[in-house]
């Protein structure tokens, strides 16, 4: 880790109707799974979220955002940084485990997927973020290697409750070009180095590396007001539009 605060954009995905059994308490409210991410600029290809069936997560209110659902060290985190009424407050309203958070209908901004669903993903570290994590497969090795992984075993997806509708149909989506690796970086970067699941750590890392510095430099954005122009001009500009949305907001740990 570096030495100063690390800068995250929070995603917030709204949970859609039909509301699970341990959420029907916040029926009517405007409830948020909240995902943590370094690449804002890639929102428009998210295919789903990731929730850590084993995970404790909380649901606590925000002075401006409606509910949260997130690990309770991010919201004592968000505490300090004027999510809630008092500095270092927070009142948990809900103590849900994440196996309960699996298969929720969830609207998020940018995505060309009117709907998309949580789903487990075990590589999800508590002590990072908010514990949930947006999923775009397109430009992720990780979300790749996972959401193969639930289309590829049907009783990884048994194994969770996960109907098919909610896994099969979301397609990684060409958001972003980079030279050499296509317009499909994660899938490229799988097929080359010979990925076999979201477990396979060490070429997960390379295909990490590969990516990062590439795409930052290199990669030009295929969709959306930005097209044609380049990530590194592109990635604060699309943070503030989401944050001008009321679709996100920063966060620091
Ligand atoms: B990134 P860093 Cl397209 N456990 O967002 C595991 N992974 C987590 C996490 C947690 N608790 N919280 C966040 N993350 C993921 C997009 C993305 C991300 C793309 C490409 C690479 C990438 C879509 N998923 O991250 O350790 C989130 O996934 C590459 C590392 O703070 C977040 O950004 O560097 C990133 O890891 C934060 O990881």
């Amino acid at each position: 880790e570096g030495a100063g605060p690390q800068e995250y954009t929070l995603i917030k995905m709204e949970v859609l109707e039909p509301f699970p059994e341990v959420l029907k308490q916040f029926q009517g409210k405007t409830l948020n799974f909240v995902a943590a991410t370094l690449r804002p600029e890639t929102m428009y290809g998210q295919t789903n979220c990731w929730v850590h069936p084993e995970i404790k997560y909380i649901a606590f209110e925000t002075v401006k955002h409606g509910v949260f659902i997130c690990t309770r060290r991010a919201a004592r985190n968000m505490s300090y940084q004027g999510f809630t009424e008092k500095d270092g407050e927070y009142k948990i309203i809900a103590e849900i485990v994440g196996l309960d958070l699996l298969g929720v209908a969830l609207k998020s901004p940018f995505t060309c997927y009117q709907k998309i669903y949580s789903l487990p993903m075990l590589t999800i570290k508590e002590d990072k973020g908010t514990g949930i994590v947006t999923s775009v497969p397109s430009d992720s090795p990780d979300d790749y290697a996972a959401l193969v992984d639930l289309q590829k075993k049907a009783p990884f997806r048994e194994k969770y409750g996960i109907q098919d509708y909610m896994v099969m149909p979301f397609k990684p989506v060409s958001i972003l070009e980079i030279p050499e690796f296509g317009n499909l970086t994660a899938v490229f970067l799988y097929d080359k180095l010979k990925i076999q699941s979201q477990n396979d750590k060490d070429k997960l890392t390379q295909a990490k590396e590969m990516a990062y510095l590439k795409g930052f430099y290199d990669g030009v954005l295929l969709v959306g007001d930005y097209k044609g122009e380049k990530i590194q001009d592109v990635k604060k500009k699309l943070q503030q539009r989401l944050i001008d949305d009321n679709s996100a907001v920063i966060y620091y740990e």
